[in-house]
């Protein structure tokens, strides 16, 4: 079920991971993460379907979906699980005309009057945020626990918490309505990969 793919969802910055990064992703579905999104930001057509496909085998591997961020397209050409889109992206309707009811849809929001919008345009999940501060998006504004909340309760599809979360700050979600989480840094940036990763578990399983 979606629901259970989203407890603890990653999502990727290459430029975080140098080298490393299929390795550091494999460590970290090993070590507990139902989901992947790849997302990359500034890469061509051609760089972001070779990394969607190397991330394919190996999710293929431990049966977690990949996700595509923004781009419809690459979803289409590697056949990937789905695709994420925000505000400035693809509209969902159009989106799941293109891709159909086989592959999952995410959408952003920040308040539940989008967040009902996007699930009567056929959203399968959203992503809501950021719930707490973050370096990695710039532009992320902050909205309240009290927010998601709302948000959680006014809609009947599932809802991941995105935005500076980490092992500390995880039982502050508690109560929300939450299925789960969508880190980038507290995963990718952690000075151990398996043990942040299972810490996140841990934190997620006193709040679901
Ligand atoms: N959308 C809202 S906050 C955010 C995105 C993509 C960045 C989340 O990254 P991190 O490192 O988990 O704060
Ligand atoms: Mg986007």
């Amino acid at each position: 079920m979606l629901k259970d793919n989203l407890m603890l969802y990653l999502v990727t910055d290459s430029k975080m991971c140098g080298d490393n990064f299929e390795n550091i992703i494999e460590t970290a579905i090993k070590a507990g993460v139902t989901m992947v999104q790849l997302r990359e930001k500034d890469i061509t057509f051609e760089e972001f379907c070779k990394k969607a496909l190397k991330l394919k085998e190996i999710c293929k591997k431990y049966k977690v979906p990949l996700i595509i961020n923004d781009n419809v397209d690459i979803c289409v050409a590697v056949n990937a699980d789905g695709v994420h889109l925000g505000s400035s992206d693809m509209d969902i309707v159009t989106a799941r005309s293109i891709l159909g009811n086989s592959k999952i849809i995410g959408g952003s929001c920040r308040d539940s009057e989008t967040a009902k919008l996007l699930e009567n345009s056929g959203a399968d999940y959203l992503g809501v945020g950021a719930v707490f501060g973050t370096q990695t998006k710039q532009d992320a504004k902050t909205i309240s626990v009290e927010i998601l909340k709302q948000v959680c309760s006014s809609i009947n599809i599932p809802v991941v918490a995105i935005g500076g979360v980490n092992a500390e700050n995880i039982a502050k979600l508690k109560g929300s309505g939450v299925a789960g989480v969508a880190v980038i840094s507290s995963i990718l940036k952690a000075k151990n990969v398996e043990i942040a990763t299972k810490n996140i578990c841990e934190q997620l399983k006193q709040i679901l």
